[in-house]
C-alpha cells in the first residue's frame, strides 16, 4: 500500500527527472571521482535543478563544470570558459558553473555577455548538496526557467564535464556520447550537446498526471 502512495505522489509530481545517462568507465585516467554515470535535470517552473553524478566520489579535488546554452546566436566562442579548460566544441556557451569539493566546497556561476566576454553569473547558482555516498553532486539555478520562459525560451542546450583543478585541464569526462576523452595533458571535445526541455514547455501536465492516476486506480481495482 505504501508502494502505491509514493507511486501516485510521483505521478503528480510537476518535476520529474529527465536522466541522461552516462557509460562508466569511459575514462582514460582511472578516477572513478571523475567518471559521470548521469545527469539528471528538473524543474518547477521557476528554478533548475541539476544532479551531477559519477561513479565513486573517493577524493575531494575534482572539479566539476556544467555549461549551459539559453540563448541562440549568442555566448563563448569555442575552447572559451572562465576557468581556462582545455575543452574543445562549447561555442555558444552562456552560462557557466564551476564547483570544487575542497576546503567544504564552493560553487562560482559565470555568464557571458557578448563583447564582454565572460562575467559573474545575472542568475543565482548553488550548490545545494554533495551525496559522498552516492556521488551526487547537485546544483539549484534560482529563476532560470521562470525568466528563460517569460523570453519565450523553451529549452536549453547543455554540456556536463569533470576535470581538474588547473587552467589548461581538459575534461576527463563529459556527459553524452563522447567516447574516451584522451586525458591529462590532452585536449578533450565536446560533440554532443543534451537538451532540456522546461517544465512550462510540456502541454497539459494535469492531464497526465490525471491519466497517471487513473490508470493506477484501474490497477488497485483489480
Ligand atoms: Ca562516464
Ligand atoms: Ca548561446
Amino acid at each position: 500500500m505504501r508502494a502505491c502512495v509514493l507511486i501516485g505522489s510521483l505521478v503528480v509530481s510537476p518535476a520529474l527527472g529527465d536522466v541522461y545517462v552516462d557509460p562508466t568507465g569511459d575514462i582514460a585516467t582511472g578516477n572513478p571521482n571523475l567518471d559521470i554515470t548521469q545527469v539528471e535535470i528538473t524543474d518547477d517552473g521557476v528554478d533548475l535543478t541539476v544532479r551531477l553524478t559519477v561513479n565513486d566520489l573517493n577524493a575531494d579535488w575534482g572539479n566539476y563544470l556544467f555549461f549551459i546554452d539559453a540563448w541562440e546566436g549568442v555566448g563563448s566562442g569555442d575552447n572559451d570558459n572562465p576557468w581556462f579548460r582545455d575543452i574543445a566544441g562549447l561555442s555558444g556557451m552562456d552560462l557557466f558553473v564551476g564547483t570544487w569539493l575542497n576546503g567544504g566546497g564552493g560553487v562560482a556561476a559565470h555568464q557571458h555577455y557578448g563583447d564582454g566576454g565572460w562575467g559573474d553569473s545575472s542568475f543565482d547558482v548553488s550548490l545545494v548538496s554533495v551525496n559522498w555516498g552516492m556521488g551526487i553532486i547537485q546544483w539549484n539555478f534560482a529563476d532560470l526557467v521562470s525568466d528563460l520562459t517569460a523570453e519565450g525560451i523553451t529549452s536549453i542546450s547543455f554540456e556536463a564535464a569533470t576535470t581538474g583543478q588547473n587552467g589548461g585541464d581538459p575534461a576527463i569526462d563529459l556527459v553524452g556520447n563522447e567516447g574516451i576523452q584522451p586525458g591529462w595533458g590532452q585536449g578533450s571535445t565536446s560533440t554532443d550537446q543534451l537538451t532540456y526541455t522546461f517544465s512550462t514547455a510540456i502541454p497539459a501536465p494535469s492531464a497526465l498526471a490525471l491519466l497517471g492516476l487513473a490508470s493506477l486506480r484501474s490497477r488497485r481495482r483489480r
